[in-house]
């Protein structure tokens, strides 16, 4: 039998854990419990200096050696193995669709010191040469991609610059495989497959083929790796989401561009048109979805998705479109851990999205440090740790397996709804104040809200619902509360 790491209850061949943190530019020396991080890439790439050491050269492979910004491959097992050993599991954003920019120049500035030539496409520390990429293939006047109607363009073209493997050739698909099983031999759990829209889906399903079962010194034998593909199909275009199911699970990026219009209210969208959420709206099947409400390129205005997005600098709606991912039951969800920059709108835009993560004058990145509230410190905003973050995370492992259940609005922008009798969450996004009385379907009992406190041995530190024998409980709501939600299960219970 074919499995993935996986809790019991969830279903199909790709099965997932409830919740994925989206660990940007952070170093190797984090553990935490309890969870499941995806990290930026761990291999070797280009260091761009015009601009300086943006996020995303770590977008422009070099070679799959494990040293980047974030540390040596020695610093890279020793998280692993310390996060495998507490239940903490690691996955790893791949980039095997391409290598460098087309103008990356020559010469050996890349985090391991390997020598490339981006002009003659030679990669020596792989190696590869100008026979194992694809612009024999493409047809357009420059070689870029040129139209998205196109799906020879999309997959055979290079996607802004970047030099397009041919992940066909066996050579190629070998050298992959070998990067991604290193990992897998290390202790990850499973990868990201950046620009996978550009590649063709057999060629993925090839090359995952070739992938060994996770280690066994943690995972039970037989465990596959959990693939998930970024795919961006907002519709209108000539690739479909609908084409990589095969291959395991799939962004699904209409997410977050609807949510927020809900959250925010634009195109006259209300909460209330919630209660068909997931598939209703047009989302692919919630068993193939990995879902988010904003990701390392949409949170500052590259890849998909536009204004709507929801990020950690409008923190109040934020978090109100966080929780409600976390209680929704549709998808595998991720929520994001970021850094703060420092932006600068010139015409709408910001002309600082590329900046890089925290760092010291000689580039080195910045620890992530603990202030004494668990925020993080030096600029780090780790949304994991928001007290309304991870007690929704909390809350999604707590209602896992639950139905979709005791929906109730009041037609425009209050909304609440439950999950089984585990869980039960309720929203105030109106100007005006809400008090209500609704049913809950939890059992008697009083019950610590976890978005204003939790529950601390004995006591509710926030607010306190009461849950009647009927089922009932009161939810009064401030429309200027800085979090106008309330939210219970029965794991905070007193
Ligand atoms: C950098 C420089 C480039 C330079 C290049 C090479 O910025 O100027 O040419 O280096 O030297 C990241 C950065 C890039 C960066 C790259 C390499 O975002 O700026 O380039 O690293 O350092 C497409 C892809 C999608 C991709 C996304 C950014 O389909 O796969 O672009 N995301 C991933 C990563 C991302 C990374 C890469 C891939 C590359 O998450 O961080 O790039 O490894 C349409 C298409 C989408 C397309 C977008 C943007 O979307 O559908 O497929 O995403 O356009 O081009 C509406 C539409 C929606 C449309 C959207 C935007 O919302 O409904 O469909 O508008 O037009």
């Amino acid at each position: 039998m074919v499995r993935s790491y996986a809790p019991a209850n969830s279903a199909g061949p790709v099965d997932s854990p409830t919740t994925l943190q989206h660990w940007t530019e952070q170093v190797w020396n984090r553990a935490a419990a309890g969870c499941w991080i995806m990290v930026s890439p761990p291999n070797e790439n280009i260091i761009v200096s015009n601009p300086w050491r943006p996020w995303y050269e770590r977008y422009q492979p070099v070679s799959y050696k494990l040293c980047s910004r974030s540390g040596t491959e020695a610093q890279f097992r020793d998280m692993v193995t310390r996060c495998n050993n507490v239940g903490v599991y690691i996955y790893v954003d791949a980039i095997i669709n391409h290598m460098c920019g087309s103008g990356g120049g020559a010469g050996t500035h890349s985090t391991c010191g390997s020598y490339f030539n981006a002009g003659t496409k030679e990669f020596s520390g792989v190696p590869y040469s100008s026979l194992d990429f694809n612009d024999n293939k493409c047809y357009t006047s420059n070689g870029e991609i040129q139209n998205y109607g196109d799906v020879n363009q999309v997959r055979n073209c290079r996607l802004v610059g970047l030099l397009d493997l041919a992940l066909e050739k066996d050579y190629v698909r070998g050298k992959i495989a070998a990067f991604l099983n290193n990992l897998i031999s290390i202790g990850v759990a499973g990868f990201r497959l950046d620009a996978a829209k550009h590649m063709w889906p057999g060629d993925i399903s090839n090359i995952i083929s070739r992938l060994s079962n996770l280690n066994t010194k943690w995972f039970p034998s037989g465990t596959r790796p959990l693939i998930f593909q970024e795919v961006i199909d907002l519709g209108g275009e000539a690739i479909s989401a609908s084409e990589y199911y095969g291959n395991g699970r799939v962004t699904e990026f209409k997410y977050g561009a609807k949510l927020g219009n809900v959250v925010r209210k634009w195109n006259g969208e209300k909460m209330a048109y919630l209660k068909n959420w997931g598939e209703g709206w047009g989302f692919m099947p919630s068993n193939r979805a990995l879902v988010f409400v904003d990701n390392h390129d949409n949170q500052r205005g590259h890849g998909a998705g536009g204004a709507s997005i929801l990020t950690f600098w409008e923190s109040r709606l934020y978090k109100i479109g966080v929780a409600f991912m976390l209680a929704h039951p549709y998808g595998v969800t991720r929520v994001m851990s970021s850094y703060r920059w420092s932006r600068n709108f010139v015409n709408g835009k910001d002309v600082n999205d590329w900046i890089g993560p925290p760092s010291n004058s000689d580039g080195s990145t910045k620890s992530v440090t603990i202030n004494a509230d668990t925020t993080c410190g030096n600029d780090w905003v780790c949304e994991h740790r928001w007290r309304q973050i991870k007690n929704m995370v909390i809350f999604r492992n707590t209602v896992d397996g639950q139905a979709f259940t005791n929906w109730w609005d009041n037609g425009g922008n209050q909304i609440a709804f439950g999950r089984g009798n585990r869980g039960f969450i309720v929203f105030n996004n109106e100007s005006w104040n809400m008090d209500a009385t609704l049913n809950t379907g939890l059992p008697a009992g009083t019950y610590c809200d976890v978005i204003s406190g939790q529950k601390e041995g004995t006591r509710c530190t926030g607010v306190q619902v009461t849950v009647s024998s009927t089922g009932s409980a009161r939810f009064t709501i401030s429309s200027s509360a800085e979090d106008p939600f309330i939210a219970i299960h029965v794991n905070a219970k007193l």
